[in-house]
């Protein structure tokens, strides 16, 4: 007798295939509307911003798979500057070389870059691990609690702030310079893999609508500086990078061999038992060999500077120490954030940040552009003197 789970498994397939049928038609639709700019206010929210995220390439790689195939984010390139002079001078001893920045470029990321003193971290690890008692007053409602502390923590504020680290950001990226998010990464011992991935416009929070709409979306507009509080070695989960893959957007396909990436022999390399193991069914299309790939342990106090186009992921902790990383994301002025959103879903994470008490903070410079909505950076409340 057919029993209700065999007659779903039969129609599983069928219901799939008529899916992708519909995506592959609306996602046609979608490329033969891409030119026809006046017509997009015409158009649902999620057709128009489709039409207005995905370029051709992402559409037909998608399409003629049948919708097996998808970009990682926004399809685009890194062009190279026409010179590796720092974008402005400072003290020489936060100065990077013309080499270094070169290698910034070939690599896709930077450092280990020493910030502060073991001593001065002490200070700086008591400080924010105390934040993480403190419920945010950003997101109060979200169940991520850890980001965009950069908004309500003045203890964050303090450590992004700091000269050695600004001045280093803007030799990268330019003089004037906006933090538009943070995170918390505090892998407690146990804590899983962080799984290889790589960011342009972080479109793949939505799907159809990237987050951040540069002017250039080829040239560099974004960096992520990723901070150890806590000492990050490979038994607790330090950051590792597949240098070089940061000069375009790769590809995901369903299924494959379920590994994010990693064949299991590259797995025994960096492991021995599968890290970065399964994603969510998808397998980056990457073919990894070990020379590619790059830890970085970083001592308490060391931070690595990137573009998060550069594929980059961490394995479990397996160790007994915490791995507190802190994580923030510089742009240009010149670049737009969350677009006519009072609220930014992230669709994978199944979570939705009401944007009232978000904003960008300045960090350097002037924001001659005025694109976004401005916060002022937190300050720590000054203690009442008796009078
Ligand atoms: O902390 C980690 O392991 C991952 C961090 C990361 O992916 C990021 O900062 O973009
Ligand atoms: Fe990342």
């Amino acid at each position: 007798m057919e029993t209700y789970q065999s007659r779903e498994a039969s129609r599983g397939p069928v219901r799939k295939a008529i899916r992708s049928v519909i995506l592959c038609t609306i996602m046609i639709f979608a490329w033969v509307m891409k030119p026809f700019r006046f017509l997009h206010g015409f158009l649902p929210y999620k057709l128009r911003e489709l039409c207005r995220s995905w370029d051709s390439k992402m559409i037909w790689v998608f399409v003629l798979s049948g919708g097996k195939r998808v970009f990682m984010d926004q399809n685009c390139t890194m062009k190279l500057p026409k010179s590796y002079k720092p974008l402005i001078q400072t003290r020489p001893e936060w100065q990077f070389s013309e080499e270094e920045i070169k290698s910034f470029y070939e690599n896709g990321f930077i450092g280990p870059i020493t910030l502060w003193t073991p001593e001065e971290m002490e200070e700086i690890r008591e400080k924010v691990t105390r934040v993480l008692d403190r419920p945010s007053k950003v997101y109060p409602n979200a169940e991520n609690q850890l980001r965009d502390r950069y908004i309500d923590c003045p203890e964050f504020w303090e450590v992004i702030s700091a000269p050695q680290l600004k001045e280093r950001l803007a030799q990268l990226l330019g003089p004037d310079l906006l933090v538009w998010r943070s995170q918390i990464f505090n892998k407690m011992p146990g804590g899983p893999e962080i799984t290889w991935h790589q960011a342009s416009t972080y479109m793949a929070e939505q799907k159809i609508k990237a987050t951040l709409e540069p002017r250039h979306r080829n040239e560099l507009f974004q960096l992520t500086t990723w901070i150890a509080i806590d000492d990050a070695f490979f038994e607790n989960g330090c950051m590792h990078f597949l240098k070089g893959t940061h000069r375009k957007m790769w590809t995901m396909v369903k299924g494959g061999n379920g590994y994010i990436g990693n064949p299991p022999e590259v797995a025994k390399i960096i492991g021995g038992y599968g890290r970065f193991a399964k994603s969510s069914g998808l397998t980056l299309e990457v073919p990894i060999t070990e020379d590619m790939i790059v830890p970085m342990p970083l001592k308490s106090g060391q931070c690595v500077i990137f573009t998060e186009r550069c594929i980059h992921g961490s394995p479990p902790n397996v160790s007994d120490k915490r791995r507190f990383g802190f994580v923030f994301r510089t742009i240009r002025t010149d670049v737009k954030v969350y677009r006519d959103e009072t609220k930014h879903d992230v669709t994978y994470l199944n979570e939705s940040f009401d944007l009232q008490n978000w904003g960008c903070a300045l960090l350097r410079g002037e924001d001659e552009y005025r694109l976004n909505k401005m916060i002022q950076p937190p300050q720590y409340e000054r203690e009442m003197t008796a009078a």
